[in-house]
């Protein structure tokens, strides 16, 4: 049987992308977008497009015998930010969608799926630098407590009814093409719209906050790779650690000066500064590395001429 994709929650800030690259990749024909409303013009004009409620299982049952979809990416999630002013909904959301994807491949609905984890699931007493795969995970976040919920279910649903679902735990994501959506990591996409459209930049957190990042061409190749991959190379069915560069506020800040020498930024930290300081530094993703023969290709200075290039 062909591969036939369905992804919810396909006009979000990995949604967006990803979806464009599966529809190069598979064919339009065989990539059915969904979100909760028409929120992309280019996702929604450029291909198959529906609209599905990420909590309705009908609503996603019914696409996936009306399409025949073999594969669901699971996109559809409150991030960071934005969980932390809605907690109730942010639960409901992050991990009924899980339950209802998980559930349809269980019943044999689906071969396969992916879902997006966050170096969110790490907390405070995470060791900070280059944080392994296997360590002390208290996240102090909604999201991030919902994302390691998540994990565990991803495992518990693999090895219990052999369900081929796969995970990456995302780092701050960077992209020039699409919006970030309510997370912590976002001032590193606001911070290059502001360098070139004011000269300066007010950051939400404070300079020396080192975080997880990566650029979005590398994420969304992440996503790919592992989802193509043959089944018995992903022996992590939680979530896989994943992270290309980490850099602070001032770092990327000196930069985007190599580029527009006059930019200048200053340091207002808000309610975010404290979720930044629950997550690690750097990741370790050696197991990524190992077992599905993960690189990154972007660093700190790549991603920024890119940035700007784009922008
Ligand atoms: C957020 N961009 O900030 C997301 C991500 C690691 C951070 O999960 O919430």
């Amino acid at each position: 049987m062909s591969t036939k994709i369905l992804i919810i929650g396909a006009c979000g800030q990995i949604g967006t992308e990803l979806t464009h690259k599966l529809r190069s990749l598979y064919g339009n024909d065989n990539v059915i977008a969904s979100d909760i409303r028409k929120l992309n013009n280019d996702i929604v004009n450029k291909g198959i497009f529906e609209v599905v409620n990420a909590l309705d299982y009908n609503q996603i049952e019914h696409l996936i015998e009306q399409y025949q979809i073999t594969d669901v990416y699971l996109m559809a999630a409150l991030l960071s930010a934005t969980a932390e002013k809605n907690p109730a909904f942010a639960w409901d959301l992050n991990m009924n969608s899980l339950f209802h994807v998980l559930n349809l491949a269980k019943a044999k609905k689906i071969k396969k799926i992916f879902w997006p984890s966050s170096i969110a699931v790490f907390g405070p007493t995470t060791p900070k630098d280059n944080t392994p795969q296997y360590t002390i995970m208290e996240p102090t976040t909604v999201y991030g407590i919902s994302k390691q919920t998540g994990e565990r279910w991803c495992e518990y649903y693999h090895h219990i009814y052999g369900v081929d679902v796969r995970s990456i735990r995302y780092p701050g994501l960077i992209s020039w093409s699409t919006e970030p959506g309510g997370g912590t990591t976002d001032y590193a996409v606001d911070i290059y719209h502001k360098a070139l459209k004011e000269g300066k930049y007010e950051c939400f957190l404070s300079e020396q906050t080192a975080l997880p990042m990566m650029y979005m061409d590398d994420a969304i190749r992440a996503t790919i790779e592992i989802m193509q991959a043959p089944s018995e190379l992903i022996k992590i069915r939680s979530s896989y650690n994943l992270s290309g560069i980490s850099f602070t506020p001032a770092e990327i800040a000196a930069e985007i000066k190599k580029h527009i020498p006059e930019f200048t930024i200053s340091y207002k930290p808000d309610f975010r500064q404290k979720i930044a300081d629950s997550w690690p530094a750097s990741i370790d993703d050696s197991m990524a590395r190992k077992d599905w023969n993960w690189k990154h290709k972007f660093d700190l200075a790549s991603m920024t001429k890119e940035m700007l290039e784009h922008l």
